[in-house]
């Protein structure tokens, strides 16, 4: 079976959009037929649909499997985003549950450990799935823990988001997280990446665009592989359009 990686950027390709669907409707106010309705409509300008825990929680796996069938469908990876963060076994048995309603690849929260980041990535890649960390998150207040400074085993002071970037590339994971809402980390974290050895260097994904006061095109400029949108699209008055502008938003 074909990587998660290899998926996302076969269906990124043949879209031009490196845009990934945050579809994280209000469930008081939309239902799952709209959020298929949604998918359908935009799936033309979109690589991927990411969920968030509104939507998994209150769902049931035939739901959720009806969501991750419908992207499939259309060619869109899908992401479970519940920022995993456990000890091992409960990890590799939420990833189960994960990938039996067809998820293709999960967000993580790195606090779990390098171990346990290498670990669930292999089982995630032994299954064809993929593993998403969170690198700096795009909220303000992401500052108060991303940026603390911290001394590493060796003595070398750095900031936590740093360590963490060094941690994605020791664990295999194939992306990262970092808020479209800094761009000069972004940019930071790219350069980074192609100095460093580790081959394939993870993606970057970036949240934060719109709603969040993030722009599109400073994300991808400094060096976001794709971009994360959630109620900039699903709230337009036609999302589809809404798409497809930000899919291209430099040319
Ligand atoms: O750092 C992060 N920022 C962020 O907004 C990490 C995330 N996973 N997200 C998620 O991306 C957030 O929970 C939401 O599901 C989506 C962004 O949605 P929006 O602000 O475009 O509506």
């Amino acid at each position: 079976m074909s990587s998660f990686r290899t998926r996302l950027a076969e269906a990124s390709r043949c879209r031009s959009s490196q845009l990934i669907l945050a579809c994280d409707y209000d469930l008081k106010q939309y239902d799952v037929a709209d959020i298929l309705e949604t998918i359908n409509a935009v799936s033309p300008y979109i690589c991927a649909v990411k969920l968030n825990f509104h939507l998994l929680l209150p769902l049931g796996s035939e739901e959720l499997s009806s969501i991750t069938k419908t992207a499939h469908d259309n060619g869109l990876q899908t992401v479970a985003d519940i920022k995993l963060n456990d000890i091992g076994n409960t990890n590799r048995m939420t990833a189960d549950n994960l990938w039996n309603e067809g998820f293709d690849a999960v967000i993580v929260n790195p606090m779990m450990g390098l171990d346990g980041l290498k670990i669930l990535s292999e089982y995630a890649h032994s299954k064809g799935k993929g593993v998403i960390m969170l690198c700096h998150m795009s909220a303000p207040e992401a500052l108060q823990a991303y940026e603390l400074e911290i001394v590493t085993p060796a003595g070398a002071k750095k900031c936590l988001y740093q360590l963490f970037l060094d941690w994605a590339l020791d664990s295999g994971v194939d992306s990262i997280v970092v808020g479209a809402t800094f761009p000069d980390i972004i940019g930071e974290c790219a350069e980074y990446m192609r100095r460093d050895i580790h081959q394939p260097r993870p993606y970057i994904m970036s949240p934060g665009v719109g709603a969040q006061g993030g722009d599109a095109a400073a994300a991808l400029s400094a060096g976001s592989d794709y971009l994360i949108v959630g109620r900039t699209i699903l709230y337009a008055d036609d999302p589809a359009a809404a798409a497809l502008q930000l899919c291209r938003p430099v040319g």
